[in-house]
């Protein structure tokens, strides 16, 4: 029998974005806040797949190969706070039209291959802090960092010995 694994589509940071990232969430947070995000799993999610066989990773996998979706930059402007799954996350005030049809096709075909997708709206989001389910002083704003999109990623989310970490599996170039 197959393993299963928990899988997602990804748009990742560059390293340099990350640093940025993490620098301001350490001089903008206090620690009692929450839980920060490792500066190497600072993504921002595309489609959850939840746990998935191997069989259907690959026909997820091959079904991204073949997406042609253009390259698109978005300006990471926004800022909030959910207490319930207890997160405080950087967001956009203007989602790009590309990013909305890359997450609607990938979130489709996930749900057409089995994996359950949320009914909630997508709501595009980089968690920063988790474990953040009291009050927190959010900074007024945030630097308006701009990701600049070229390519979207399959990730394996992994838990060992009380660490999460978000393994990159495969990338997809989105087209200039
Ligand atoms: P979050 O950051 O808002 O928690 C890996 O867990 C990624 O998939 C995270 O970015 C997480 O979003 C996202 N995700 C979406 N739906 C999820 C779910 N039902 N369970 C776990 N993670 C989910």
């Amino acid at each position: 029998m197959s393993e299963s694994r928990r899988l997602f589509f990804a748009l990742p940071l560059p390293t340099k974005l990350q640093k940025q990232v993490i620098q301001w969430r350490a001089d903008s947070f206090e620690a009692e806040a929450g839980r920060p995000v490792a500066a190497a799993n600072l993504h921002l999610t595309l489609a959850f797949l939840g746990d998935v066989s191997d069989a259907k990773a690959r026909v997820l996998s091959g079904i991204a190969s073949r997406i042609t979706s253009p390259t698109f930059s978005l300006t990471l402007d926004d800022l909030g706070h959910w207490p319930r799954p207890g997160v405080v996350w950087l967001g956009t005030r203007r989602a790009p039209l590309a990013l909305l049809q890359l997450a609607s096709l990938l979130r489709s075909h996930a749900a057409r291959n089995g994996c359950y997708q949320s009914t909630l709206p997508f709501h595009p989001h980089v968690s920063l802090l988790r474990g953040a389910t009291r009050p927190v002083a959010l900074p007024a704003s945030t630097p308006e960092w701009q990701l600049d999109a070229n390519e979207f990623s399959l990730y394996e989310s992994q838990y060992h010995q009380g660490r999460t970490r978000y393994q990159c599996l495969q990338s997809w170039p989105l087209v200039a």
